[in-house]
């Protein structure tokens, strides 16, 4: 790898040179959303965007870091707030998310069952130990977006999150987002 440096634009953007771009639509995210009513709903109407990830994943030899910018539009399915899949790092390795713009919730899970939620909001900085499992939430009315940055090498575990989601959702409430027990969750 060579140095680099990047700006931040007008828009709180940084310009990642991005080794690859992921984009959830409605359809990426069967299952994952508490009201399938709605979900089913709202996927006969539009498959709209929910979420895009650039990624810069470091390719040397040498310890290194990887990094990527993630960009959650905002919306909710049913009363539930858009929102990332969420997952595990099955291999040792925590992560730092920075937020750049809008507002957010990180909820986190042990695999036991324990679980903490942390506001996200421009400029402050959330630490992911390995061991938690952890997912995005845009809970504001504009794009909320952050950086992620993670030890290269990661093995990125989707699968329990997919079956059994986080013992929390966060949802949209009279005044503002509100956390709600959810009845699918399992621990695991
Ligand atoms: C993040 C996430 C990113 C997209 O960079 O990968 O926000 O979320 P999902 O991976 O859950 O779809 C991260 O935690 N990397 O390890
Ligand atoms: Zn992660």
């Amino acid at each position: 790898m060579l140095p680099f440096g990047l700006p931040l634009t007008a828009e709180g953007l940084l310009q990642l040179p991005a080794t690859k771009t992921i984009s959830r639509r409605l359809s990426d995210m069967r299952g994952y959303y508490a009201d399938a009513e709605a979900y089913a709903a709202r996927l006969a109407a539009e498959d709209s965007l929910i979420y895009t990830f650039w990624e810069t994943e470091y390719t040397g030899d040498t310890r290194g870091l990887s990094f990527g910018i993630t960009e959650i539009v905002p919306g909710t399915v049913g009363r539930e707030f858009h929102m990332t899949k969420g997952h595990f790092h099955a291999s040792d390795g925590d992560e730092i998310y920075l937020t750049l713009k809008g507002r957010g919730k990180l909820l986190l899970q042990t695999r036991q069952g324990e679980a903490r939620t942390y506001d996200m909001t421009p400029g402050g900085i959330c630490y992911i130990p390995t061991g938690w499992g952890h997912r995005t939430v845009n809970v504001g009315a504009e794009p909320f977006i952050f950086v992620s940055i993670w030890p290269p090498h990661i093995v990125h575990d989707y699968e329990s999150v997919q079956k059994y989601g986080f013992p929390q959702l966060m949802l949209q409430g009279d005044s503002g987002p509100v956390e709600a027990p959810n009845p699918r969750y399992q621990a695991g």
